[in-house]
């Protein structure tokens, strides 16, 4: 039987929480004088937490102590939290749960790559925490996307060749992450945006119970 690794990322792909670390970024700038728009947040997806930061102290032209630099990251996470606490399983993204369960029922493994330091908390407040074998967050990684690490830690606790591993990404980092790790990419969004990725969908609802199954049965060279 044919056995790959399915890696999803999560902000973006699985769950739409983009809009939260907007409006606690940008509570947060407007706190320190700085103008943060919606253009700019989209710069921050997938970047980490001290990265996002960092960009947005610059954009503004602030800089703070390191000490403070803590404090603000920390405040950013606590408004960020506030706004996760009350999602439920209908913010999952559209046609998420058809493919996992399509995965589940081909018994293949399924795998979370993600930047977030929060990833296990959302995946519980959407009931899919059990539906990953493993999970690999910003937590576990030292080295942001598109570093391929996070994907890399995903196989090996998979028990899988890189190979043998399918990302699923909206960010243009996590694409390129996937193509350097030697996995098959498959970016979530804007052809225009991710143009890197081996294939491209709109969303779930464009990946057919076909396209899974040639995933799950082609070598990564024929497909
Ligand atoms: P946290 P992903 C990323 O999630 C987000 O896209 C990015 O905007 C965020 O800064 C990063 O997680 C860190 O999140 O502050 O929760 O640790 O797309 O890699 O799932
Ligand atoms: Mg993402």
């Amino acid at each position: 039987m044919n056995k790959k690794g399915f890696i999803f990322d999560l902000d973006g792909v699985i769950v739409d929480t983009a809009k939260y670390h907007f409006l606690a970024w940008k509570k947060l700038a407007n706190d320190l004088g700085i103008d943060f728009t919606e253009h700019q947040n989209e710069q921050l997806k997938g970047v980490s937490r001290v990265k996002s930061l960092e960009k947005i102290l610059d954009w503004g032209g602030v800089s703070v102590s390191e000490e403070e630099f803590l404090q603000l990251m920390d405040k950013k996470n606590r408004d960020y939290l506030s706004y996760i606490d009350t999602m439920t399983e209908d913010e999952i993204l559209v046609d998420v749960p058809k493919v996992l369960n399509l995965l589940k029922s081909g018994d293949q493994g399924i795998a979370l790559g993600s930047a977030s330091k929060n990833a296990r908390t959302i995946l519980k407040k959407v009931h899919l925490f059990e539906t990953f074998h493993t999970i690999v967050d910003g937590t576990n990684v030292t080295k942001a996307k598109p570093d391929p690490e996070v994907f890399l830690i995903a196989a090996k606790q998979l028990d899988l060749e890189p190979e043998h591993c399918i990302v699923f990404e909206d960010s243009i980092a996590g694409i390129q992450a996937a193509n350097a790790a030697n996995m098959i990419s498959i970016g979530i969004g804007e052809e225009s945006v991710l143009s890197e990725a081996d294939f491209v969908f709109k969303d779930f609802s464009e990946i057919s119970e076909s396209f899974v199954a040639q995933l799950i049965n082609k070598q990564h060279s024929t497909i």
